[in-house]
């Protein structure tokens, strides 16, 4: 009897590569007295990875989603600083107040929406957005604690509450001056009015 030659695509042995590709296992099986190596398909399946390959998605899988997370939640911190900004500008900015006295501060609090509780004390500062901003960096300011003092100073009117009730009408006095202001940045941003200091030396 003449022997069987291996025919491709039914008992031929699938190269080395592809068997490490595909996980072919060391089945075998004779024919007509020659030994063939089968593939077996059963126990370990076409799906099966490389090795190394597996060892890769499970170390750098949770880093590339950590990484992922990252790039999602960092335009939001971003957004919310926006916003803190905003309420900061709502709350100490005024760029062309009109008399700078109790009148002002009381009409200026009520609009701004800081009457309901009276706010006790509360600073309006009237300069440039972009100056206000430049004491978040070196252009306009420096260190000073935890916190940010502007290089330059700032026409400023403080209202305080006179007293009694917190509830409105609130009464107001008001304190003009120019002065050097201390601020709370996040990322670049002021985002709270901490106090003014008197220009001593000018
Ligand atoms: N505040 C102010 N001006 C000052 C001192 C205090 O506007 N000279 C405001 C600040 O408000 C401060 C609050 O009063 O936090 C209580 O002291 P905000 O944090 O809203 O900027």
């Amino acid at each position: 009897m003449s022997r069987l030659a291996p025919q491709p695509g039914r008992n031929t042995p699938a190269p080395p590569g592809l068997s490490r590709a595909f996980g072919l296992s060391r089945g075998s099986v004779a024919l007509s007295g020659e030994a063939f190596e089968e593939p077996n398909w059963r126990s370990e399946g076409m799906g099966r990875k490389e090795p190394l390959l597996e060892e890769m998605v499970i170390l750098l899988g949770p880093l590339l989603l950590v990484f992922m997370l990252g790039l999602g939640l960092a335009p939001l911190s971003l957004a919310k600083d926006e916003d803190r900004y905003t309420h900061f500008l709502t709350q100490h900015y005024d760029a062309k107040p009109k008399g700078r006295d109790g009148r002002y501060c009381e009409s200026i609090m009520k609009q701004r929406g800081l009457t309901r509780p009276c706010k006790e004390v509360n600073t309006f500062i009237h300069g440039t957005r972009n100056d206000i901003k430049a004491i978040c960096n070196d252009k306009n300011g420096e260190p000073y604690n935890n916190f940010r003092r502007s290089k330059s100073p700032f026409q400023i009117t403080t209202c305080k509450h006179k007293g009694g009730s917190n509830r409105p009408p609130c009464g107001y006095r008001a304190t003009a001056g120019f002065r050097t202001i201390a601020v709370a940045c996040e990322n670049g941003l002021p985002v709270h009015f901490d106090e003014s200091f008197i220009i001593t030396s000018q």
